[in-house]
Protein backbone atom coordinates (compact mmCIF):
# COMPACT_ATOMS: atom_id res chain seq x y z
CA UNK A 1 0.00 0.00 0.00
CA UNK A 2 1.13 3.55 -0.62
CA UNK A 3 -0.06 6.04 1.49
CA UNK A 4 -1.26 5.99 5.37
CA UNK A 5 -3.34 8.42 6.26
CA UNK A 6 -7.44 8.49 6.77
CA UNK A 7 -7.90 6.16 3.06
CA UNK A 8 -4.88 4.07 3.97
CA UNK A 9 -6.09 3.07 7.32
CA UNK A 10 -9.57 2.32 6.09
CA UNK A 11 -8.08 0.25 3.41
CA UNK A 12 -5.95 -1.42 5.63
CA UNK A 13 -8.73 -2.45 7.59
CA UNK A 14 -10.47 -3.72 4.85
CA UNK A 15 -7.02 -6.46 3.77
CA UNK A 16 -7.03 -7.41 7.24
CA UNK A 17 -10.67 -8.23 7.97
CA UNK A 18 -11.46 -9.76 4.48
CA UNK A 19 -10.17 -12.92 4.54
CA UNK A 20 -11.28 -13.71 8.22
CA UNK A 21 -14.39 -13.12 7.76
CA UNK A 22 -15.33 -14.20 3.50
CA UNK A 23 -14.10 -17.54 2.45
CA UNK A 24 -11.58 -16.45 -0.40
CA UNK A 25 -9.22 -18.66 -3.35
CA UNK A 26 -6.37 -16.74 -1.18
CA UNK A 27 -5.59 -14.57 2.01
CA UNK A 28 -4.47 -11.25 1.46
CA UNK A 29 -0.48 -10.74 3.17
CA UNK A 30 -0.33 -7.03 4.32
CA UNK A 31 3.16 -7.62 2.95
CA UNK A 32 4.57 -3.46 3.00
CA UNK A 33 3.10 0.07 3.37
CA UNK A 34 5.05 3.03 2.20
CA UNK A 35 4.78 6.91 3.08
CA UNK A 36 7.37 9.56 2.84
CA UNK A 37 8.40 9.59 6.67
CA UNK A 38 10.16 7.12 8.11
CA UNK A 39 9.18 7.65 11.47
CA UNK A 40 5.37 8.38 10.58
CA UNK A 41 5.39 5.13 8.12
CA UNK A 42 7.33 3.14 10.82
CA UNK A 43 4.49 3.95 12.86
CA UNK A 44 1.64 3.51 10.42
CA UNK A 45 3.07 0.19 9.43
CA UNK A 46 3.01 -1.06 13.57
CA UNK A 47 -0.47 -0.11 13.97
CA UNK A 48 -2.27 -1.15 10.37
CA UNK A 49 -0.50 -4.51 10.43
CA UNK A 50 1.92 -4.34 7.67
CA UNK A 51 5.25 -6.69 8.04
CA UNK A 52 7.17 -4.07 6.03
CA UNK A 53 7.26 0.00 5.45
CA UNK A 54 9.64 1.62 2.80
CA UNK A 55 9.96 5.30 2.05
CA UNK A 56 10.50 5.12 -1.57
CA UNK A 57 6.97 3.55 -3.52
CA UNK A 58 9.81 2.65 -6.38
CA UNK A 59 10.82 0.61 -3.80
CA UNK A 60 7.69 -1.40 -2.73
CA UNK A 61 6.51 -1.99 -6.83
CA UNK A 62 10.15 -3.26 -7.08
CA UNK A 63 9.85 -5.99 -4.36
CA UNK A 64 8.95 -9.78 -4.92
CA UNK A 65 6.71 -10.28 -2.06
CA UNK A 66 3.94 -7.88 -3.46
CA UNK A 67 1.59 -8.55 -5.90
CA UNK A 68 -0.88 -6.11 -5.89
CA UNK A 69 -0.66 -2.41 -5.24
CA UNK A 70 -3.15 -0.48 -3.54
CA UNK A 71 -2.81 3.40 -3.93
CA UNK A 72 -4.15 5.80 -1.34
CA UNK A 73 -2.27 8.94 -1.90
CA UNK A 74 -3.45 12.07 -2.93
CA UNK A 75 -4.49 12.08 -7.09
CA UNK A 76 -1.42 14.05 -8.21
CA UNK A 77 0.58 10.88 -7.71
CA UNK A 78 -2.02 8.11 -8.82
CA UNK A 79 -1.35 8.06 -12.58
CA UNK A 80 2.48 7.84 -12.27
CA UNK A 81 2.29 4.98 -9.43
CA UNK A 82 -0.52 2.76 -10.97
CA UNK A 83 1.12 2.88 -14.57
CA UNK A 84 4.56 1.80 -12.77
CA UNK A 85 3.14 -0.51 -10.88
CA UNK A 86 0.86 -2.04 -13.85
CA UNK A 87 4.22 -2.21 -15.93
CA UNK A 88 6.11 -4.06 -13.21
CA UNK A 89 3.18 -7.12 -13.29
CA UNK A 90 1.26 -5.63 -10.40
CA UNK A 91 -2.20 -5.64 -9.75
CA UNK A 92 -3.21 -1.79 -8.77
CA UNK A 93 -6.50 -1.01 -6.40
CA UNK A 94 -6.56 3.09 -6.52
CA UNK A 95 -8.71 5.69 -4.62
CA UNK A 96 -11.10 7.84 -6.53
CA UNK A 97 -11.28 9.66 -8.58
CA UNK A 98 -8.83 7.80 -10.69
CA UNK A 99 -6.80 10.78 -11.47
CA UNK A 100 -6.71 14.72 -11.55
CA UNK A 101 -7.24 15.05 -15.10
CA UNK A 102 -8.47 13.33 -18.41
CA UNK A 103 -5.39 12.44 -20.05
CA UNK A 104 -3.70 11.14 -16.78
CA UNK A 105 -6.63 8.57 -16.95
CA UNK A 106 -6.70 7.54 -20.23
CA UNK A 107 -2.63 6.87 -20.16
CA UNK A 108 -3.82 4.74 -16.93
CA UNK A 109 -6.51 2.81 -18.90
CA UNK A 110 -3.73 2.46 -21.55
CA UNK A 111 -1.78 0.61 -18.94
CA UNK A 112 -4.60 -1.11 -17.40
CA UNK A 113 -5.58 -2.66 -20.85
CA UNK A 114 -1.85 -3.63 -21.46
CA UNK A 115 -1.79 -5.58 -18.17
CA UNK A 116 -5.12 -7.01 -18.78
CA UNK A 117 -3.86 -8.95 -21.50
CA UNK A 118 -1.12 -10.47 -19.32
CA UNK A 119 -4.09 -11.46 -15.88
CA UNK A 120 -3.48 -8.30 -14.33
CA UNK A 121 -6.56 -6.50 -12.65
CA UNK A 122 -6.82 -2.72 -12.07
CA UNK A 123 -9.92 -1.46 -10.02
CA UNK A 124 -10.62 2.20 -8.92
CA UNK A 125 -12.00 2.50 -5.37
CA UNK A 126 -15.88 3.94 -5.96
CA UNK A 127 -16.43 2.19 -2.43
CA UNK A 128 -19.82 3.07 -2.14
CA UNK A 129 -20.70 0.38 -4.41
CA UNK A 130 -19.96 -1.96 -1.90
CA UNK A 131 -22.66 -1.09 0.46
CA UNK A 132 -24.71 -3.88 0.67
CA UNK A 133 -28.40 -1.61 0.08
CA UNK A 134 -26.64 0.14 -2.99
CA UNK A 135 -25.47 -3.23 -4.27
CA UNK A 136 -29.13 -4.55 -3.54
CA UNK A 137 -30.72 -1.34 -4.91
CA UNK A 138 -28.33 -2.08 -8.53
CA UNK A 139 -29.80 -5.68 -8.57
CA UNK A 140 -33.73 -4.56 -7.47
CA UNK A 141 -33.37 -1.96 -10.54
CA UNK A 142 -31.52 -4.56 -13.12
CA UNK A 143 -34.61 -6.83 -11.88
CA UNK A 144 -36.74 -4.17 -13.34
CA UNK A 145 -38.60 -3.27 -10.31
CA UNK A 146 -38.48 0.19 -10.94
CA UNK A 147 -39.62 0.19 -14.69
CA UNK A 148 -38.07 2.72 -17.04
CA UNK A 149 -35.85 4.73 -14.67
CA UNK A 150 -37.08 8.74 -15.18
CA UNK A 151 -35.18 10.30 -12.27
CA UNK A 152 -31.99 10.37 -10.52
CA UNK A 153 -31.22 12.68 -7.53
CA UNK A 154 -27.82 12.55 -5.99
CA UNK A 155 -26.28 14.42 -3.43
CA UNK A 156 -23.24 14.03 -1.33
CA UNK A 157 -23.13 16.61 1.83
CA UNK A 158 -20.00 17.16 4.23
CA UNK A 159 -19.59 20.22 6.43
CA UNK A 160 -15.94 19.78 7.47
CA UNK A 161 -14.97 23.16 5.58
CA UNK A 162 -17.72 25.22 6.94
CA UNK A 163 -15.58 27.40 9.31
CA UNK A 164 -13.20 30.06 7.26
CA UNK A 165 -10.30 28.95 9.62
CA UNK A 166 -9.90 25.05 8.72
CA UNK A 167 -6.66 25.06 7.20
CA UNK A 168 -5.42 24.70 3.70
CA UNK A 169 -4.59 21.23 3.58
CA UNK A 170 -3.77 19.20 -0.11
CA UNK A 171 -7.54 18.73 -0.55
CA UNK A 172 -8.01 22.29 -1.30
CA UNK A 173 -5.03 22.89 -3.74
CA UNK A 174 -6.00 21.91 -7.13
CA UNK A 175 -2.07 20.63 -7.98
CA UNK A 176 -2.48 17.91 -5.78
CA UNK A 177 -6.36 17.19 -5.47
CA UNK A 178 -7.60 17.90 -9.02
CA UNK A 179 -10.55 19.41 -7.96
CA UNK A 180 -12.50 20.19 -4.50
CA UNK A 181 -15.64 18.99 -3.22
CA UNK A 182 -16.36 17.99 -7.48
CA UNK A 183 -13.71 15.47 -7.52
CA UNK A 184 -13.48 14.31 -3.99
CA UNK A 185 -17.94 13.70 -3.53
CA UNK A 186 -18.90 14.15 -6.68
CA UNK A 187 -17.14 11.40 -7.80
CA UNK A 188 -18.81 9.23 -6.01
CA UNK A 189 -22.37 10.00 -6.44
CA UNK A 190 -21.42 10.52 -10.51
CA UNK A 191 -20.45 6.69 -10.27
CA UNK A 192 -23.27 5.46 -7.87
CA UNK A 193 -25.57 7.09 -10.14
CA UNK A 194 -24.16 5.17 -13.22
CA UNK A 195 -23.89 2.21 -11.79
CA UNK A 196 -27.38 1.69 -10.37
CA UNK A 197 -29.21 3.03 -13.43
CA UNK A 198 -26.76 0.80 -15.43
CA UNK A 199 -26.39 3.90 -17.95
CA UNK A 200 -23.80 6.74 -18.35
CA UNK A 201 -24.56 10.20 -18.76
CA UNK A 202 -24.65 11.95 -21.74
CA UNK A 203 -24.00 15.67 -20.74
CA UNK A 204 -24.47 18.24 -18.38
CA UNK A 205 -25.30 21.69 -17.12
CA UNK A 206 -22.82 22.96 -13.37
CA UNK A 207 -22.54 25.70 -11.87
CA UNK A 208 -19.66 25.90 -8.74
CA UNK A 209 -18.39 28.21 -6.18
CA UNK A 210 -15.46 28.43 -4.26
CA UNK A 211 -16.68 30.35 -1.15
CA UNK A 212 -13.75 31.15 1.09
CA UNK A 213 -10.93 31.79 -1.36
CA UNK A 214 -8.08 31.99 1.41
CA UNK A 215 -7.62 30.11 4.42
CA UNK A 216 -5.07 29.37 6.75
CA UNK A 217 -1.32 28.03 5.75
CA UNK A 218 -0.04 24.37 6.81
CA UNK A 219 3.40 24.17 8.67
CA UNK A 220 3.52 20.98 9.73
CA UNK A 221 1.95 17.98 7.67
CA UNK A 222 -1.85 17.93 7.45
CA UNK A 223 -3.51 15.82 10.14
CA UNK A 224 -6.64 14.85 8.60
CA UNK A 225 -9.70 16.49 7.75
CA UNK A 226 -10.55 18.48 10.64
CA UNK A 227 -6.78 19.30 11.24
CA UNK A 228 -6.45 22.80 12.74
CA UNK A 229 -4.37 25.87 11.26
CA UNK A 230 -0.83 26.21 12.68
CA UNK A 231 0.33 29.81 11.02
CA UNK A 232 -1.95 32.95 10.58
CA UNK A 233 -0.30 33.12 7.09
CA UNK A 234 -3.18 32.51 4.20
CA UNK A 235 -3.34 30.70 0.77
CA UNK A 236 -5.02 30.58 -1.81
CA UNK A 237 -7.84 27.36 -2.33
CA UNK A 238 -8.07 27.08 -5.79
CA UNK A 239 -10.61 24.20 -5.88
CA UNK A 240 -14.15 24.47 -5.27
CA UNK A 241 -16.05 24.46 -1.99
CA UNK A 242 -19.36 22.98 -3.88
CA UNK A 243 -20.59 21.69 -7.52
CA UNK A 244 -24.28 21.44 -8.69
CA UNK A 245 -25.21 19.90 -11.71
CA UNK A 246 -27.90 18.50 -13.91
CA UNK A 247 -27.59 15.81 -16.43
CA UNK A 248 -29.46 13.34 -19.01
CA UNK A 249 -29.30 9.16 -18.90
CA UNK A 250 -28.45 8.03 -22.49
CA UNK A 251 -31.71 6.38 -21.89
CA UNK A 252 -33.44 10.27 -21.34
CA UNK A 253 -33.76 9.91 -17.39
CA UNK A 254 -32.72 12.89 -15.74
CA UNK A 255 -30.45 13.15 -13.15
CA UNK A 256 -29.34 16.18 -10.76
CA UNK A 257 -26.19 16.01 -8.54
CA UNK A 258 -24.95 18.28 -5.72
CA UNK A 259 -21.17 17.68 -3.90
CA UNK A 260 -20.37 20.28 -0.82
CA UNK A 261 -18.30 20.39 1.53
CA UNK A 262 -19.77 23.28 3.39
CA UNK A 263 -23.56 21.91 4.25
CA UNK A 264 -23.29 22.80 7.96
CA UNK A 265 -24.61 19.45 10.28
CA UNK A 266 -24.13 17.61 7.78
CA UNK A 267 -21.29 14.73 8.12
CA UNK A 268 -21.38 12.63 5.48
CA UNK A 269 -24.59 12.48 4.03
CA UNK A 270 -24.22 11.30 0.49
CA UNK A 271 -27.94 10.51 -0.50
CA UNK A 272 -29.82 8.76 -3.57
CA UNK A 273 -32.81 9.02 -5.04
CA UNK A 274 -33.91 7.04 -7.79
CA UNK A 275 -38.06 7.36 -9.54
CA UNK A 276 -39.16 5.46 -12.26
CA UNK A 277 -42.28 4.19 -13.88
CA UNK A 278 -42.91 1.00 -11.54
CA UNK A 279 -41.78 2.57 -8.03
CA UNK A 280 -38.74 4.30 -6.20
CA UNK A 281 -35.71 3.80 -4.04
CA UNK A 282 -33.73 5.94 -1.60
CA UNK A 283 -30.89 5.61 0.25
CA UNK A 284 -28.73 7.76 2.92
CA UNK A 285 -25.24 7.13 4.02
CA UNK A 286 -25.87 8.12 7.14
CA UNK A 287 -28.17 5.19 7.67
CA UNK A 288 -26.46 2.80 5.51
CA UNK A 289 -27.85 -0.40 6.76
CA UNK A 290 -31.21 0.90 5.45
CA UNK A 291 -32.69 1.02 1.60
CA UNK A 292 -36.24 2.76 1.16
CA UNK A 293 -38.44 1.32 -1.39
CA UNK A 294 -41.90 2.33 -2.41
CA UNK A 295 -43.56 -0.15 -4.91
CA UNK A 296 -46.02 2.48 -7.04
CA UNK A 297 -47.95 -0.92 -8.75
CA UNK A 298 -49.68 -1.43 -4.69
CA UNK A 299 -52.92 -0.19 -3.98
CA UNK A 300 -52.03 3.30 -3.23
CA UNK A 301 -54.55 3.37 -0.16
CA UNK A 302 -51.83 0.88 1.45
CA UNK A 303 -48.56 1.75 -0.60
CA UNK A 304 -45.62 4.32 -0.15
CA UNK A 305 -41.92 4.16 0.93
CA UNK A 306 -41.42 0.99 3.28
CA UNK A 307 -37.42 0.98 4.93
CA UNK A 308 -35.91 -2.15 4.60
CA UNK A 309 -33.30 -3.12 6.83
CA UNK A 310 -30.31 -4.77 4.33
CA UNK A 311 -28.74 -6.94 6.93
CA UNK A 312 -30.26 -10.25 5.74
CA UNK A 313 -28.20 -13.33 4.47
CA UNK A 314 -29.53 -13.24 1.32
CA UNK A 315 -28.28 -9.47 0.99
CA UNK A 316 -25.26 -9.04 -0.63
CA UNK A 317 -22.44 -9.36 1.33
CA UNK A 318 -24.23 -9.99 4.19
CA UNK A 319 -24.09 -14.20 4.40
CA UNK A 320 -20.37 -13.41 6.35
CA UNK A 321 -21.75 -10.86 8.66
CA UNK A 322 -23.51 -10.92 11.77
CA UNK A 323 -27.23 -11.96 12.59
CA UNK A 324 -30.16 -9.92 10.89
CA UNK A 325 -30.41 -6.70 12.38
CA UNK A 326 -26.57 -6.44 13.89
CA UNK A 327 -25.76 -3.76 11.14
CA UNK A 328 -22.59 -2.20 9.13
CA UNK A 329 -21.04 0.35 8.94
CA UNK A 330 -18.47 2.72 6.56
CA UNK A 331 -15.52 0.32 7.15
CA UNK A 332 -17.21 -2.69 5.75
CA UNK A 333 -17.17 -1.20 2.36
CA UNK A 334 -13.24 -1.48 2.74
CA UNK A 335 -13.97 -4.96 3.30
CA UNK A 336 -15.72 -5.93 0.70
CA UNK A 337 -13.76 -3.82 -1.97
CA UNK A 338 -10.74 -5.89 -0.64
CA UNK A 339 -12.96 -9.16 -0.98
CA UNK A 340 -14.16 -8.38 -4.41
CA UNK A 341 -10.61 -7.63 -5.95
CA UNK A 342 -9.30 -10.71 -4.37
CA UNK A 343 -11.53 -12.92 -6.03
CA UNK A 344 -11.49 -11.17 -9.24
CA UNK A 345 -7.76 -11.79 -9.36
CA UNK A 346 -8.18 -15.68 -7.91
CA UNK A 347 -10.65 -15.70 -10.38
CA UNK A 348 -9.78 -14.16 -13.79
CA UNK A 349 -13.67 -12.31 -13.99
CA UNK A 350 -13.52 -8.73 -15.09
CA UNK A 351 -12.32 -6.04 -12.74
CA UNK A 352 -15.06 -3.65 -11.51
CA UNK A 353 -15.15 -0.62 -11.39
CA UNK A 354 -11.89 -0.83 -13.79
CA UNK A 355 -9.99 1.93 -14.71
CA UNK A 356 -12.04 2.47 -17.46
CA UNK A 357 -15.24 3.11 -15.64
CA UNK A 358 -12.94 5.64 -13.55
CA UNK A 359 -12.02 7.49 -16.61
CA UNK A 360 -15.35 7.62 -17.98
CA UNK A 361 -16.65 9.27 -14.26
CA UNK A 362 -13.44 11.90 -15.15
CA UNK A 363 -14.99 13.01 -18.03
CA UNK A 364 -18.12 13.34 -16.68
CA UNK A 365 -16.08 15.47 -13.68
CA UNK A 366 -13.96 17.67 -16.64
CA UNK A 367 -17.83 18.36 -17.71
CA UNK A 368 -19.25 20.03 -15.55
CA UNK A 369 -15.62 22.11 -14.95
CA UNK A 370 -16.30 23.10 -18.58
CA UNK A 371 -20.09 23.78 -17.77
CA UNK A 372 -19.14 25.62 -14.59
CA UNK A 373 -16.87 27.98 -16.07
CA UNK A 374 -18.88 29.31 -18.97
CA UNK A 375 -21.93 29.27 -16.28
CA UNK A 376 -23.96 26.17 -16.84
CA UNK A 377 -23.81 26.01 -20.90
CA UNK A 378 -24.52 22.15 -21.29
CA UNK A 379 -21.52 20.15 -21.95
CA UNK A 380 -21.47 16.85 -23.46
CA UNK A 381 -19.49 14.15 -21.99
CA UNK A 382 -17.18 12.22 -24.82
CA UNK A 383 -17.59 8.73 -24.92
C1 LIG B 1 -13.44 13.39 2.46
O1 LIG B 1 -14.33 14.31 1.99
C2 LIG B 1 -13.81 11.94 2.22
O2 LIG B 1 -12.92 11.16 2.94
C3 LIG B 1 -13.70 11.50 0.77
O3 LIG B 1 -12.42 11.75 0.25
C4 LIG B 1 -14.05 10.05 0.64
O4 LIG B 1 -13.96 9.62 -0.68
C5 LIG B 1 -15.44 9.84 1.20
O5 LIG B 1 -15.73 8.49 1.15
C6 LIG B 1 -15.56 10.35 2.60
O6 LIG B 1 -15.13 11.68 2.66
Amino acid sequence: MVGYAFMGAAHSQGWRTAGHVFDLPVRPALAAICGRDRAKVDAAAARHGWAAAETDWRALIARDDVQLVDICTPGDSHAEIAIAALEAGKHVLCEKPLANTVAEAEAMVRAAEAARARGQVAIVGFNYRKVPAITYARQLIADGRLGTLRHVRASYLQDWLVDPASPLTWRLKREHAGSGALGDLGAHIVDLAQYLAGELLTGVSAVAETFVRERPLLAGASAGLSGRADTAELGEVTVDDAALFTGRLASGALASFEATRMAAGRKNALRLEINGELGSLAFDLERLNELSFHDHTEPAATSGFRRILVTEPEHPYLEAWWPPGHGLGYEHTFVHQARDVIRTIAEGTEPRPSFADGLQVQRVLAAVEESAAKNSVHTAVPS
